[in-house]
């Protein structure tokens, strides 16, 4: 179990199956990429939230994720408003780790075959509109120059600003680690390891409740 001294404490995510959640991931290091995308979706399931509502959608480096979660929910937004039954897709491509959204669910999400995310609306439990809350995903890791700060800093301002301006929970899924041991432990991937996705999928959940709660 994981340490409460460090971590989250015991989690007060409670039922999700009202929510949409959209996970934006990095592909950069993409061992450590797979596992914390894997423990979020797990998490975001155990709590009840609907395969076909967990939106997954990929972008180069970590550097591109905070204009992808603003474009993302921004979209989300407008579709909310133009009631438009259009794919789920919003940006238009696909994950890459395509695998990952069809596990355990009811198929009538997922790959579509040719790769894309088109979420089927037959579905009963498919919600529309903006999302409750959004994952960003990315693992920096220190390299020889300063790069890495750089990347890090703007970064995770980049995804602050977007998180308050829209009022929108965005749960920080971005691990700066020094080296690839340290993402190994983080991801999970370690005998002592904790994978620290599964707690930014309760963290989602939990958020997405509490700010329905507070509006
Ligand atoms: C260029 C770069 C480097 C060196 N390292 C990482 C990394 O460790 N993690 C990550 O997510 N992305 C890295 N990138 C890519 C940048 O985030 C960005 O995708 C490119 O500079 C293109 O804008």
């Amino acid at each position: 179990m994981f340490d409460g001294l460090k971590g989250p404490g015991e989690s007060q995510a409670k039922d999700g199956s009202s929510l949409r959640v959209a996970i934006i991931h990095a592909r950069w290091n993409t061992t450590l990429i797979e596992a914390l995308l894997a423990g979020a979706i797990t998490r975001l399931k155990a709590s009840g939230v609907h395969p076909e509502n967990i939106i997954i959608q990929s972008v180069p480096g970590s550097w591109e994720l905070p204009i992808a979660v603003q474009r993302l929910y921004a979209g989300s937004q407008t579709q909310a408003s133009a009631s438009s039954s259009g794919s789920g897709d919003l940006l238009g491509s696909a994950t890459d780790l395509p695998s990952l959204v069809v596990q355990g669910s009811d198929q009538k999400t997922g790959s579509s075959g040719d790769g894309s995310l088109k979420a089927s609306n037959t579905a009963s439990n498919k919600k529309e509109g903006p999302f409750d809350a959004i994952i960003a995903i990315g693992v920096l890791i220190k390299g020889e120059t300063v790069h890495f700060e750089h990347i890090a800093e703007v970064t995770s301002r980049g995804l602050m600003r977007v998180q308050l301006d829209f009022g929108v929970p965005l749960i920080f899924g971005l691990l700066t680690v020094l080296n690839e041991e340290q993402g190994l432990k983080r991801a999970g991937l370690t005998e002592d390891g904790h994978n620290h996705g599964e707690d930014w999928g309760d963290a989602a959940v939990e958020m997405a409740l509490k700010r329905k709660q507070w509006n």
